[in-house]
């Protein structure tokens, strides 16, 4: 499990201890921090820090310092787990995706690059062009929230790599367990009413996106990540430029002001801070769209196996997966004591016909309470009352099958040299004491 850090891009941007003058008089007079210093500090931690006149000069707020943070990532819940601070990801323990509709704070954040620093929703424009638009168009926030129809829709945002760190041989990238996922409501408007405002062409095949975010580099000519979706998704009813999130502006990690959001879909494809969108006569080509990233094998291949790029393709829509989300893994139960297991459950584009759960490591399977999804590509909510009759350790699996039928394999499914796709069934731990 990855520790908490210290919030480096936050530090890299702090006057540098070593600077501080040490001459005699620093501990028979004490000296107190610059304004200045005091601002970025209160920037850095998100709100001003009480007393601050009185720190003194060349001490750093522990907050900014320490080994585990407790509130390393502006507006989101402290039990995160961060998985890099440069550039910033962080995924969501199982136990807190216990809601029906993810709270804002508690969505997962992947970020490629560094953040816009500067967003101004007074003048955040979003361009519509390419090749395959017939009148280029800029529309304002406030042109978008006013000229078109405003839809919300509770859509399931999902990182193609989540799972990654359960892949052997081991796939580079961040090592998302199981919570690079979540399923918020967006509100927006749908990216065909604005893209036909701008007239498509007949050839348009893709849309990309580009957003205001900036190289880890710090080279302003480099994207960090401009990827998109075939027209086909693009047209859906589903697809948004959103600006809200569960009735507020959207996180700032999660793109404030504007993003796009194609549920079920790797979630690669949502882009954030979105600025231009372009629709293109090709499948796009833009900064992670070459293969090998968000690409798996076009046939399967044995563990560890080099594919050439050419025979990589384009994730799609998601596969079927679920998550239990209560209890917490861990927990200790009482025996003969009956208790509500409790998760979600989606499939990209399809939906879930079934969970099942097992507490005999796949043995035998109960059958779930499912919902309906609140609407398209929404994760499905599932129960069941379960009873612990012996003493000792127990797991339960859940496993959920979707309306094409495929279900998640028990362990680990088809190796890929990325590391996507892990639809594996989730496991948790209990213990059960009389
Ligand atoms: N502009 C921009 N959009 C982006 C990204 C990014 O780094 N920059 N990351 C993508 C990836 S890989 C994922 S999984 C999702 C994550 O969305 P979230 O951070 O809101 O959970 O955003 C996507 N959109
Ligand atoms: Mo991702």
């Amino acid at each position: 499990m990855a520790r908490k850090k210290p919030v480096k891009t936050i530090l890299s941007a702090l006057p540098d201890k070593s600077s501080v003058d040490t001459e005699s008089s620093k501990w028979s007079r004490r000296r107190f921090v610059r304004n200045s210093t005091l601002l970025t500090f209160a920037t850095a931690l998100g709100m001003p820090i009480v007393n601050g006149t009185k720190l003194p000069y060349g001490l750093h707020p522990v907050a900014l310092e320490s080994g585990n943070v407790p509130f390393s990532i502006e507006g989101k819940h402290s039990d995160l787990v961060l998985l890099n601070d440069r550039p910033l990801n962080a995924e969501t323990p199982a136990h807190l995706l216990n809601d029906d509709i993810t709270p804002n704070d508690v969505l997962f954040v992947r970020n490629n690059g560094l953040p816009p620093t500067d967003v101004d929703p007074e003048t955040w424009t979003l361009t519509i062009e390419g090749e395959s638009i017939e009148k280029p168009i800029e529309l304002s926030l406030n042109d978008l929230k006013t000229r078109f129809t405003p839809y919300t829709y509770q859509l399931t945002l999902e990182c193609g790599g989540n799972g990654r760190s359960e892949f052997d041989p081991p796939a580079k990238g961040n090592q998302w367990s199981t919570g690079a996922v979540g399923c918020p409501l967006f509100t927006g408007v749908r990216l065909k009413d604005v893209l036909s405002y701008a007239g498509i062409k007949t050839d348009a095949v893709y849309i990309g996106y580009y957003g205001k975010d900036t190289h880890i580099s710090g080279d302003v000519n480099k994207t960090p990540i401009s990827r998109g979706v075939p027209i086909s998704k693009a047209m859906e009813e589903e697809s948004l430029i959103a600006w809200s999130m569960n009735g507020e502006d959207l996180p700032m990690q999660n793109g404030y002001p504007l993003r796009l959001v194609f549920g079920g879909w790797p979630a690669s494809t949502s882009g954030k801070w979105l600025s231009k969108i372009v629709v293109r006569n090709q499948i796009h080509d833009g900064a992670k769209m070459e293969s090998p990233s968000y690409r798996v094998p076009c046939k399967p291949v044995a563990p560890g196996t080099k594919v050439p790029d050419e025979e990589m393709c384009i994730i799609e829509s998601m596969p079927v997966k679920s998550l239990i989300t209560y209890p917490k893994t861990g927990g200790i139960l009482h025996t003969k004591k009956s208790l509500t297991v409790r998760g979600h459950a989606w499939a990209g584009d399809l939906e879930v016909d079934k969970v099942e759960v097992s507490i005999d490591f796949g043995a035998t399977w109960r059958a779930c309470h499912l919902k309906s999804p609140a609407n398209r590509l929404a994760w499905q909510h599932w129960s069941v009352d379960l009873s612990f009759d012996k003493e000792g350790y127990y797991e339960v699996w859940a496993k959920a099958t979707d309306s094409k039928g495929s279900s998640q394999p028990m362990v680990l499914p088809g190796w890929n040299p990325k590391g996507y796709l892990n639809n594996a069934c989730h496991r948790i731990a209990l213990k059960v004491k009389s």
